[in-house]
């Protein structure tokens, strides 16, 4: 059986839903984890959908990874602008890896349009919303399938 995808979400991303629905929609982290869990269904995979406020604990979830994954999303919220250690990981990790926001990080502030962690991402998707995880699972089904040909 595959390797699950690991779908990794950054600070603050719990509160999907219930708060800013003007910028991040109404849809809660769990309508997110169950979309994409059905579409990852669909193309034979099972996912691992975590979050968590700590930038050591996503870390350590790359580094996981990289032994039990087949691939990697990653939501890194407010780390993506911050965190080379998040991109270190992901490099280590050496898998395929899709970085996707919920918004078009490049309609907002200044800040929000440069992300450390591209540089160890094979794509972007932003600004789609959820529908961004359901196309990163695509990808990346379609990228490992490539990979193992
Ligand atoms: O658009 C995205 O998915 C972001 O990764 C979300 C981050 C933000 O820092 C990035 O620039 C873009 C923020 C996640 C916080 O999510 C909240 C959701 C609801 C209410 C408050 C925060």
């Amino acid at each position: 059986m595959a390797k699950p995808i690991f779908v990794l979400n950054g600070p603050n991303l719990n509160l999907l839903g219930k708060r800013q629905p003007d910028v991040y929609g109404t849809a809660t982290l769990e309508d997110v984890r169950k979309r994409t869990e059905s579409r990852a269904q669909q193309h034979g995979y099972r996912i691992e959908f975590r979050q968590s406020n700590h930038e050591g604990q996503l870390v350590d979830w790359i580094q996981e990874a990289k032994e039990a994954a087949s691939a990697i999303i990653i939501n890194a919220a407010g780390y993506t602008h911050t965190s080379v250690a998040l991109l270190d990981a992901l490099q280590a990790a050496e898998l395929p890896v899709i970085e996707v926001h919920l918004s078009n990080i490049f309609r907002r502030d200044p800040f929000r349009q440069h992300s450390y962690i591209s540089l160890g991402a094979h794509g972007v998707i932003c600004g789609l919303g959820a529908k961004g995880y359901e196309l990163a699972v695509e990808a990346l089904a379609e990228i490992v399938k490539s990979q193992n040909a």
